[in-house]
């Protein structure tokens, strides 16, 4: 029961990893609000047969609006929030020569502004509070290592860590940690398609250590972790030092 008492939102928490991640916070004994475009009722459902109470709060992570209507939900419901899982993400793979300009704005918006939008509003609310606080924010390794379907999709998640460190220095002496986690390739509907040719699946078994691809369970323990008070010394830092003058 690493979040018991705890309440956490989580965007893009119908599928997926999000959906892994939210029903994983249940049973550490959080509370949830589960964010997505659509499609939550499944995963309310399914956090309430875990004996935890959840909210869903629909809304597109995009319009800066819809971070201050979720946080405001979990504190009307629950009267406090302890964490943030900023999860939602999209990857319209697509090659880059011709990428449009819609895909590379909608990818951007969805993933970094979403990011940095729900992350302000959580971390407003948190501040209010005073008793700190835990964000937790879904990167890629694809931040470090690129993708060629990718250009419009890597830099999203280079920024998301990226900004999860500048929170780390923002944030600290509220009491509040940020950190991402840079994920590996994880079997979801996001890269269904991608992953349906069987030698690509070949190909990245191989070049993976443990030789198979994630799956969205494989993430709970990390996130969970991260949020807990387990990690209550842990954020996305490189070195200490570099704090100091930034
Ligand atoms: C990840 C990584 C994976 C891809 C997903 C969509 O960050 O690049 O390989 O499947 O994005």
């Amino acid at each position: 029961m690493l979040l018991e008492g705890k309440v956490v939102i989580i965007t893009g928490a119908s599928r997926g990893i999000g959906r892994a991640v939210a029903l994983g916070c249940a049973r550490e004994g959080a509370d949830v609000v589960v964010n997505d475009l659509s499609g939550l009722g499944a995963v309310v459902e399914e956090i309430r047969a875990l004996g935890r109470r959840a909210r869903p709060a629909q809304g597109d992570v995009a319009d800066p609006e819809t971070g201050r209507r979720i946080v405001a939900l979990a504190v009307d419901a629950f009267g406090t929030l302890d964490v943030l899982v900023s999860n939602a993400g999209i990857c319209p793979f697509h090659t880059f020569l011709d990428m449009p300009a819609e895909i590379m704005r909608r990818t951007n918006e969805v993933n970094y502004y979403g990011t940095f939008y729900v992350a302000q509003a959580a971390a407003k609310q948190m501040v209010t509070q005073g008793k700190g606080g835990a964000i937790v924010a879904m990167s890629s390794i694809s931040a470090l290592v690129g993708g060629g379907m990718q250009t419009h999709y890597t830099p999203t998640k280079a920024a998301i860590h990226s900004l999860m460190q500048s929170c780390a220095i923002a944030l600290g002496p509220h009491g509040i940690r940020c950190n991402s986690v840079l994920v590996g390739t994880v079997r979801t509907d996001i890269n269904k398609e991608d992953l349906s040719d069987p030698e690509k699946v070949a190909y990245f078994n191989k070049r993976i250590p443990l030789g198979r691809l994630g799956e969205p369970e494989d993430i709970v323990g990390p996130v969970v972790f991260l949020a807990s008070d387990m990690a209550r010394y842990i954020m996305a830092r490189r070195s200490s030092r570099t704090a100091a003058y930034s």
